[in-house]
């Protein structure tokens, strides 16, 4: 078996596990990605889209930010439609400033990749069978097969940024783990069609028919998505079927409607909210959807995995710089105050923009009400606008 050696072993290559990989090289502290999937599996990935103030910030911030600030189409406010109008909630102006960035999930997982390995920083791609040992002891170790060899490394610490299926979490103590979850009784089919946006920028729609949302990947790329059931079949759902029912649903009185185009990649997402508590047990640290997931409502998966590495990687620092153990015994504290705030947000989205296949003729002309009161009390708008850009990072 061949060892090797590092400050913090990084398990996943997404957002959480590269943009932590980035956090600590620009600290000079060493690590290594492992990641089960190739370089292209997880480069075409098609996932999130929309990007916070604080992530584009924090990106800038560590040189990922180039192509971002090239390609990235930077949004300041959204639509709200509903009735038959679309309703403007102006979020630059609501936050003094702040505002989002549509920028392909998988774009920026390239632009991470291609620093951490241009910087000639270890990522491993297709591991096999990683196992986790003495995760409890100040010398934990991680196992796993490459090119049919068996491998291990030494490390002072191991980051959990697997994902919602991974095997970190499961990694630790029996009976350790809190779990909350709630599933949501429908799921979104998404799409990426060749079609110019006949929207500069994101309309959610809450119809009769349910929810539909309008985004974008690029002035030539529409990305849609529709509230279907969750056991939906996507056979069930030619082109003119999906293009049909999105005009239905989101097309407004004024005349808008999105374009059509060629569709080139479709798939159903489940809908839940998910939290473990705690995100660190000895010396594993949970961090993104190996701890947490939320409904993509509110555009949050992403930013929120982002968030935690912050913190994480702030309080290695100080235990490498002074020594301090503090901002890592909180870690999971710190974290889980902002999880359970987007996952309240996410839920409230989530809550307010669906069609309930269980609510009745009340329900629905309560979310419509509240969809009003939304989109005409400055007050509740700027709560939405807050909780969209992205709360203040509290990195403990
Ligand atoms: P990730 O799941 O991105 O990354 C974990 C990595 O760990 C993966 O590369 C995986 O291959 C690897 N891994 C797993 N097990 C391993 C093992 N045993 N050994 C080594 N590596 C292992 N959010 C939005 O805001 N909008 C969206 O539209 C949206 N769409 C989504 C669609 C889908 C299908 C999914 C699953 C999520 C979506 N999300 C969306 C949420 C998404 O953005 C996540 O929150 C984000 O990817 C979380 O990042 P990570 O925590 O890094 O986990
Ligand atoms: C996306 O562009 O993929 C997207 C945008 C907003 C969301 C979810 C996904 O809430």
């Amino acid at each position: 078996m061949s060892a090797a050696r590092t400050q913090v072993a990084i398990v996943g290559a997404g957002p959480a596990g590269l943009m932590l990989s980035h956090m600590l090289q620009g600290r000079g502290i060493e690590s290594i990605v492992l990641e089960c999937r190739s370089r292209d599996y997880v480069e075409d990935r098609i996932r999130a889209g929309v990007l916070e103030h604080n992530t584009v910030e924090l990106l800038c911030r560590y040189g990922l930010g180039e192509r971002l600030k090239q390609q990235g189409l930077r949004h300041d406010g959204l639509w709200l439609g509903f009735g038959g109008s679309r309703h403007y909630i102006n979020l630059r102006e609501l936050t003094v400033g702040k505002t989002i960035t549509v920028y392909g999930q998988h774009e920026v997982i390239r632009d991470m990749i291609k620093a951490r390995l241009g910087a000639g920083a270890p990522i491993e791609f297709e591991i096999e069978n990683l196992t986790l040992h003495d995760i409890d002891s100040p010398a934990p170790r991680v196992r796993y097969r490459k090119d049919g060899v068996e491998r291990e490394i030494a490390c002072d610490w191991i980051a959990g940024c697997d994902g919602s299926h991974g095997v970190c979490r499961p990694a630790m103590p029996t009976g350790l783990i809190v779990e909350y979850e709630r599933s949501y009784p429908f799921a979104w089919l998404g799409i990426l069609a060749a079609a110019p946006p006949s929207s500069e920028e994101l309309v959610y729609t809450l119809h009769d028919r349910g929810f539909a949302l309008f985004s974008m990947r690029s002035p030539q790329v529409t990305r849609l998505y529709l509230q279907v059931d969750p056991e939906e079949d996507l056979g069930g759902w030619p082109d003119d079927r999906i293009w049909e029912e999105l005009v239905i649903r989101m097309s407004t009185r004024d005349g808008w409607s999105p374009n059509r185009g060629a569709i080139f990649q479709k798939s159903v997402t489940p809908m839940r909210s998910f939290v473990a508590e705690p995100m660190q047990f000895g010396r594993l640290f949970l961090a993104g959807d190996a701890a947490h997931i939320v409904p993509p409502t509110g555009a949050k998966g992403l930013n929120l995995a982002i968030a935690d590495v912050a913190v994480f990687a702030r309080a290695i620092h100080e235990f490498y710089a002074s020594g301090r153990r503090d901002l890592l015994d909180r870690y999971s504290d710190t974290c889980l105050r902002r999880v359970w705030k987007v996952q309240r947000f996410s839920w409230w989205m989530t809550s307010m923009l669906h069609r309930c296949p269980s609510g009745g003729p009340f329900e629905h002309r309560r979310q419509l009400a509240e969809l009003d009161y939304v989109t005409t009390s400055r007050a509740a708008m700027t709560t939405l606008a807050e909780n969209y850009v992205g709360l203040p990072l509290e990195i403990g």
